[in-house]
């Protein structure tokens, strides 16, 4: 699925974001930028070690918060790393921090002058956020910023990792587009 906002293209597609040409990939990281399993496992084994050894260097990154890397050996020239909230009740202000991750890479994008990125479903894996709710944040944030900064950024895609996440993924943004 595809839909065009300003001069941004947004699609929703299924796939591994390792694979992914885009000038930088977004990953799903932890505070200490220690690598992990899930996304944070596949992209720092397809990267290499240079990647880490970035990671090191900068040491850390608060949850709502972005850094950047290079791609190592990826065809991504940039990892943006963020660090989505792990939920718990969705009392902790979970909403505003997941939101803030997305706003946040997108912000150190648009200051590298990075055209193109992908996006993986930030905290909806091990950090356990309910992906109805997850997708409506990223997707929401997203288009509102799009709409409100004038960026570089031409492609914007979200690459979900099975069928059923990019069905809500798709889902949403249908709701949304319709409102
Ligand atoms: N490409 C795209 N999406 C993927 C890939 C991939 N190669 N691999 C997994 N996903 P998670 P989180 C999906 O757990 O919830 C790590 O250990 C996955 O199916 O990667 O933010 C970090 O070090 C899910 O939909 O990230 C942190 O400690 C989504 O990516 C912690 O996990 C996010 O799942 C972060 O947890």
């Amino acid at each position: 699925m595809e839909i065009k906002i300003n001069s941004t293209t947004l699609s929703l597609i299924k796939g591994d974001i390792t694979n992914e040409d885009t000038d930088a990939i977004v990953n799903a990281a932890n505070s200490r930028l220690a690598g992990g399993g899930g996304v944070d496992g596949a992209i720092h084994r397809a990267g290499g070690p240079k990647i880490i050894d970035e990671c090191r260097k900068i040491g850390g990154c608060p949850t709502g918060s972005a850094v950047i890397t290079t791609g190592g050996n990826l065809k991504a020239k940039y990892v943006i790393h963020t660090v989505g909230p792990v939920y718990r009740d969705g009392k902790n202000r979970e909403a505003e921090l997941l939101s803030s991750a997305y706003r946040k890479s997108l912000e150190l994008a648009a200051s590298k002058e990075i055209k193109s990125i992908a996006f993986p479903s930030i905290s909806t894996g091990a950090y356990g956020y309910p992906i109805n709710e997850a997708s409506e944040i990223a997707l929401n944030t997203v288009i509102e910023f799009i709409k409100t900064t004038v960026v570089p950024l031409q492609i914007m895609r979200f690459v979900l990792f099975s069928d059923k996440d990019l069905k809500v993924y798709e889902e949403t943004l249908r709701s949304i587009i319709k409102k």
